[in-house]
């Protein structure tokens, strides 16, 4: 077995890189704050919203966030009674709302109420926000069909909610896309079809960030950890999450500062980005050891 350990050899030198360069990166990182700060421009307020999966959890919450007078928020989700619910509480607010049952997998239907919404009042702030997890999905579906309807929510969705108005923001050379992504993205042990759709999100939102940069769009992705909506409740107990008040107020600042990522809370970033600040081939072990501390930390709060 001794002798085995010179297969790992990439994995140290990759080891001794990564030290060395976090080391590095810890000294400059006020340089990169001040670099950051410098290229923020002020946002003009947000007059016109589109929010995605507005029917209930981080949606709902973010609609009614942003409800003030002198807004126009459209508001997208599958279910009518839930959707005028909000539509009234965002109304009592002050805010114009129209609401849209659409599914964001039918890309035809989705394109033509964006569109045409676009037309009226150009969008200047987009939540690509619905999303779903496996165990929302019925029991009789089997492993297979649960992945291919999280991907087609997940991944087809937000391209068929953000791609139609990418040439829009281009030619208006404005607007902010925001994706909501999941700290899922950099795990190895959730639920599979989710984590990897999330992962899809992340890579998506920061290259279009990149590509919309030399038309002055921006793009922002929220990777957030656990936080109290109906999702949460499908996917069991779970002791510690974020409020969607508190969530709107950390993406909201995100906004402002024009961030390529909002992540919270804190310590659930760290733990779950934790497995890939290793090499390759070490990420497994180390997954099972933050798996087993996360098991044991567990029991102990279920005694
Ligand atoms: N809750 C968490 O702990 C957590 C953590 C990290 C990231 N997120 C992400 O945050 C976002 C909001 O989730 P949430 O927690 O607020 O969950 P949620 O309460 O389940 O809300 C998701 C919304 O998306 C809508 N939706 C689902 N499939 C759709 C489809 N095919 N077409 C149109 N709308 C659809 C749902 O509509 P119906 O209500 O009508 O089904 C619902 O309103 C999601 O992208 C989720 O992945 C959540
Ligand atoms: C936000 O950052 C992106 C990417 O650098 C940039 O294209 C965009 O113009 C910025 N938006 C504002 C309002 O500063
Ligand atoms: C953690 O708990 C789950 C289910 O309770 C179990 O399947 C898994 O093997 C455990 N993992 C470790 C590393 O102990
Ligand atoms: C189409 C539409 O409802 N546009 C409204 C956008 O918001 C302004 C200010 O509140 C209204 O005057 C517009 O009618």
């Amino acid at each position: 077995m001794l002798l085995q350990l010179y297969n790992y050899i990439n994995d140290f030198v990759v080891t001794i890189f990564i030290f060395i360069l976090s080391f590095l990166f810890l000294i400059t990182s006020p340089l990169f704050a001040i670099i950051n700060l410098i290229r923020v421009k002020t946002f003009k307020d947000h007059k016109n919203i589109i929010i995605t999966g507005a029917c209930g959890g981080l949606g709902s919450q973010l609609a009614l966030y942003y409800s003030k007078p002198g807004r126009n928020i459209s508001l997208f989700g599958i279910n009518n009674d839930k959707l005028i619910n909000i539509k009234n509480k965002c109304i009592e607010k002050g805010a114009n709302v129209e609401i849209n049952i659409v599914d964001i997998t039918d890309r035809d239907l989705l394109k033509e109420k964006l569109v045409d919404f676009d037309n009226r009042n150009p969008i200047d702030l987009l939540f690509a926000n619905a999303g779903v997890i496996e165990c929302q999905l019925p029991n009789d579906l089997d492993f297979e069909e649960k992945i291919q309807k999280v991907i087609q929510v997940n991944v087809n969705g937000l391209l068929n909610t953000v791609l139609p108005l990418v040439p829009r923001f281009e030619k208006r050379k404005s607007g902010q896309i925001v994706i909501v992504s999941s700290l899922s993205c950099y795990v190895d042990w959730f639920y599979t079809g989710y984590s990897s759709s999330k992962s899809f999100c992340i890579s998506f939102g920061l290259n279009l960030r990149k590509k919309l940069s030399k038309f002055g769009v921006g793009v922002t992705v929220v990777t957030p950890g656990y936080m109290q909506t109906p999702m949460l409740n499908s996917i069991g107990k779970i002791q510690e999450f974020v409020s969607v008040e508190r969530a709107c107020e950390a993406i909201n600042n995100g906004i402002q500062m024009n961030h390529s990522q909002i992540f919270f809370p804190l310590d659930s970033f760290i733990i779950t980005f934790m497995t890939n600040l290793v090499s390759p081939n070490f990420r497994e072990p180390v997954s099972n050891i933050i798996e087993f501390l996360k098991n044991r930390s567990n029991k102990k709060k279920m005694d």
